[in-house]
């Protein structure tokens, strides 16, 4: 999918994502007839992931924690129970895993909204394997 101009008018090079690149098409304009891959066949490389982890304190509420897993990580209640519970009793554990930025944006959420009720909660960025 990529969005083209709802006025019909030819959409720009940027939007059509299966166009074949300038350095893709025949340089040497010989007249030879060459085939472009499209980025379909080309090898798209996935990016690196990273682990949100979430550290165990003793003044952050379950409750916190929980609500913090279902609104920023997206999780159903079962499973912010069981990372919140699995934190609790072991120290760290993954709250999700994300592209760097995504990451990221977790982690500033998540500190201002504890920040914001005075919890000393600490999260950190690892790479997956
Ligand atoms: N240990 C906290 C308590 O007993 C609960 C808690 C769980 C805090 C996970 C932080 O990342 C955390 N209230």
């Amino acid at each position: 999918m990529c969005d083209l101009p709802i006025d019909g008018s030819a959409p720009r090079p940027e939007m059509v994502k299966d166009r074949p690149r300038m350095s893709e098409r025949n340089p040497t304009e010989t007249g030879t007839l060459t085939r472009t891959r499209t980025k379909t066949e080309r090898q798209l490389k996935k990016p690196p992931l990273f682990k949100v982890l979430l550290h165990n304190d003793d003044y952050t509420t379950r409750e916190f924690v929980v609500w913090v897993l279902q609104t920023v990580f997206h999780k159903n209640e079962t499973d912010a129970v069981a990372i919140m519970s699995h934190v609790h009793n072991h120290g760290i554990g993954v709250a999700g895993v994300y592209t760097f930025e995504v990451a990221e944006t977790k982690v500033t959420k998540t500190m201002h909204l504890a920040k914001a009720q005075q919890f000393p909660l600490q999260l950190s960025i690892e790479p997956a394997d």
